[in-house]
């Protein structure tokens, strides 16, 4: 297929046209993808979010890659609800650094009646802060959608996390089934999705297909689609899984592109453990977002610094937040770059 080929929105896909958008030799398929990409977006523009885990640990779900786990012992400090005011300065300061969503996450099951009014109120908080806002907070029902909705939740992140083949054999406490529902209520009550995966679990070419098909044959197609490269922890059942061929990760990047043209694919979890090259690959690709300063949730990410040095070299330029003045964000990227070069530990590779 031509790089230049109309690319349509589609919702039926098929596991074998799929495996061969995989199969194809790598240059043909970044080629493809980059096409793709360049119809719909702006090929040097990345988004960047910040996360910030809002309630951490002791998490009754067993997914085998979570270090927030309670099922395991992972040796992390467990924390509860985090007062408001102290979520809306980590906003401030991740808005400071440039960001322009802010992502909040609890090791829930799903929100209890006696949490959401704090929940809201963190919303309605960072929204006012002239930031996007985006939560996850497990399973929720249709008056929690409504209930976010109104407060003024932009996105809500839900992941598949694989196919609904390999699924059971990394969670067994919520099913495939209840996180399409939860999917659904998002949908219904007007946000926006955030859905996604991981790699490197011990799931095969099917199920990384598997997972993109399941995404991009819903209705509609999530707005967001995060796709994390497993990020080993001690103490979790994955620890030791094998590492996935770089190749084959950005494989992965490039054929959620084409399947789903008009969505963000976030190069999410995983980019402490790649290289610069690896991560330029991965935005020619189709990679367009990225998770924006030094933590995760939990675990480590790039230095901020680092990643604005990146697209300083690369000639990329964060996406502005929609509504708002381009200028007036590209002003605080830069001040934020001054102060980090005035620091002695910014080290400028392109002296
Ligand atoms: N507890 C909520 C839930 O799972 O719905 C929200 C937080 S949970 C940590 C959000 C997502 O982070 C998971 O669905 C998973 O895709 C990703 N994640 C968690 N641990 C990870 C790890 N070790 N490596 C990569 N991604 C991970
Ligand atoms: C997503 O897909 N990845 C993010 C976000 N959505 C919530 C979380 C990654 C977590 C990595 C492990 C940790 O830091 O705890
Ligand atoms: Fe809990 Fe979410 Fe971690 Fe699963 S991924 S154990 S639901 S925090």
């Amino acid at each position: 297929m031509s790089a230049t080929a109309a690319s349509v929105t589609r919702h039926d896909w098929r596991l074998a046209e799929v495996k061969a958008l995989f199969e194809q030799p790598f240059n043909d398929l970044i080629f493809q993808a980059q096409g793709v990409h360049r119809q719909h977006f702006d090929a040097n523009r990345v988004q960047v979010s910040t996360l910030l885990s809002i309630k951490t640990g002791a998490c009754p779900e067993d997914c085998k890659y979570c270090p927030q786990s309670g099922h395991y012992n992972t040796g992390l400090d467990k924390e509860k609800l985090m007062e408001v005011q102290k979520v809306l300065e980590a906003a401030a300061e991740a808005k400071a650094i440039g960001s322009t969503r802010f992502c909040m996450g609890a090791a829930w099951k799903h929100p209890s009646a006696k949490d959401m009014p704090y929940v809201l109120k963190m919303v309605e908080g960072v929204k006012a802060l002239g930031l996007e806002t985006c939560m996850t907070l497990g399973k929720l029902d249709q008056e929690q959608t409504q209930a976010l909705a109104a407060a003024g939740l932009d996105y809500y992140n839900h992941n598949l996390d694989t196919s609904p083949e390999f699924y059971g054999n990394i969670i067994t406490t919520r099913t495939y089934a209840d996180r399409l529902e939860t999917l659904s209520y998002v949908r219904e009550s007007g946000m926006k999705i955030c859905s996604g995966g991981i790699l490197g679990m011990g799931e095969s070419l099917n199920d990384r297909a598997g997972l993109l098909i399941q995404l991009a044959n819903l209705p509609e197609h999530p707005e967001s689609v995060p796709i994390n490269m497993l990020v080993k922890v001690k103490g979790t059942p994955l620890a030791d899984e094998q590492d996935v061929d770089p190749f084959d990760f950005i494989r992965m990047l490039a054929v959620a592109r084409i399947m789903m043209p008009k969505s963000h694919v976030r190069l999410s979890a995983g980019r402490e453990q790649m290289n610069e090259q690896m991560q330029a690959l991965a935005f020619l690709a189709g990679a367009n977002s990225i998770f924006y300063g030094e933590k995760l949730l939990t675990t480590g990410n790039p230095q901020a610094d680092k990643d604005m040095l990146l697209f300083k070299r690369l000639g990329i330029q964060p996406e502005a937040r929609e509504e708002h003045d381009d200028e007036v964000h590209q002003a605080a990227i830069e001040q934020a770059l001054v102060e980090q070069r005035d620091s002695k530990l910014f080290y400028d590779a392109t002296a």
